[in-house]
């Protein structure tokens, strides 16, 4: 069943999204994600310049050896341009594979290891206050799980926070270059214990409450600030340091029992392999578009699960509902599922992106058509052309530019 048509389309209905289209000779289509937020024409040029040509003519049942051909084949390996193109092109292809079977692709996988994927909703606000009202409405709506954010006093535009309330916070916003925003160490650290605290107080200790902190601190500072979030359980705390140097994560261990969860901008298992190995995360947060696709996250997925780290895929909006759907899939089918992100896109981007997948009763489910189950509207699509954005950069009151 050779591939016979490859495109890219980018669209932007509300923020960018790349996504690759599969075709095969019999009519098949097949979608995979290629966004790259804030870089997405990179991917986009990768995969037009340098793959898509390569797959005209391929078996698309062949999906791990496609995997390699592209990976292993390559000499310039890993990275989130190279390893998102490599991702599209995986899930295009376990789509089409899940469309030629009449199975979904959970199917494929091993079938259902749960009735539906626990998700989490993001709470945040100017002030203790809106958060609680904002979890307070989660907690209504039938989520088990939280994550709470909120603006710093004295630290303007603090990452996280709604500009909109009720709108994604995080759409990149800087046309011609990163808005600027100012970081404060002292005044998070001084904050944070107390606004989780309030929220914990708030709602009993059985909801799951999560708290990302975006790389923001040292590895001490997130020693300590774990130390503190002790006496509020903290389902886990994200991010807490840059992740380069997976020996940091020892000196956290070594202080808390605050859990830890990792690895949204990882690209590959070589980017947690120590951290898994060595148990010093607990959540691992690879997601299907920035890891290499179904087939390698799995194996991250697999891997983890000897180490009892769970999975807990990043699912901002800036990864498309092809991702999201991906993602649904592989979270029903593996053992060491842990927590799946869920921040519903605009209805604009609902609309290109038609879906099966859905919200009841806490869970979301993925859709039981064969395949992903999610489709693009071209036409949609073409009306809403690339619009350029940058996520903003944080720098130190003395201009020093701080970690991402
Ligand atoms: C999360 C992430 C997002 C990212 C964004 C970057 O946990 O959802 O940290 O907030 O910053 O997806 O593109
Ligand atoms: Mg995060």
């Amino acid at each position: 069943m050779r591939v016979v048509r490859a495109t890219v389309i980018v669209t932007s209905p509300g923020r960018n999204f790349v996504t690759l289209k599969l075709t095969t000779e019999d009519g098949i289509t097949g979608l995979g994600d290629a966004t790259v937020n804030g870089r997405e024409l990179a991917v986009a040029a990768y995969l037009r310049d340098h793959v898509c040509p390569l797959l005209i003519g391929m078996d698309a049942h062949r999906i791990e050896h496609i995997w390699h051909y592209l990976y292993r084949g390559a000499y310039w390996r890993r990275g989130p341009i190279t390893m998102a193109a490599i991702a599209a092109v995986d899930t295009a292809l376990w789509d089409i594979k899940g469309k030629v079977a009449g199975l979904p692709v959970y199917q494929l996988l091993g079938g259902a290891s749960r009735d539906g994927i626990t998700v989490y909703g993001h709470a945040n606000g100017e002030t203790v206050a809106e958060v609680i009202d904002q979890v307070a409405g989660y907690v209504d709506r039938g989520y088990q799980a939280v994550r709470v954010q909120c603006a710093v006093p004295g630290v303007a535009g603090t990452y996280g926070v709604a500009k909109t309330p009720g709108r994604p916070y995080e759409p990149a916003d800087g046309r011609d270059r990163p808005t600027e925003t100012v970081w404060s160490t002292e005044r998070y650290l001084d904050f944070v214990p107390g606004m989780i605290a309030a929220v914990r107080n708030r709602f009993g200790p059985e909801l799951r409450l999560l708290h990302d902190v975006h790389h923001r601190l040292t590895p001490i500072e997130a020693a300590r600030l774990g130390k503190s979030l002790e006496p509020a359980a903290l389902y886990w705390l994200e991010d807490p340091t840059p992740a380069e140097l997976q020996d940091s994560f020892r000196l956290i261990r070594r202080h808390t029992t605050t859990p830890i969860a990792v690895g949204e901008v990882f690209n590959t298992l070589w980017d947690c392999e120590q951290l898994i190995r060595e148990q010093l995360v607990d959540f691992i947060r690879a997601s299907v578009v920035h890891a290499g696709g179904i087939t390698h996250l799995r194996r991250i997925f697999s891997y983890a699960e000897l180490y009892q780290v769970r999975t807990a895929s990043h699912g901002a909006t800036d990864l498309s509902p092809v991702c999201m759907s991906a993602a649904l899939h592989l979270d029903l089918a593996v053992p060491n599922f842990g927590l799946q992100e869920y921040m519903p896109h605009t209805p604009e981007t609902d609309a290109v992106f038609p879906h099966g997948y859905h919200f009841a009763d806490g869970y979301l489910h993925p859709s039981e058509e064969p395949g992903l189950g999610v489709e693009i509207d071209e036409k949609l699509a073409a009306r809403y052309p690339y619009d350029p954005a940058y996520l903003p950069v944080a720098l130190l009151a003395d201009g020093t530019i701080h970690h991402w």
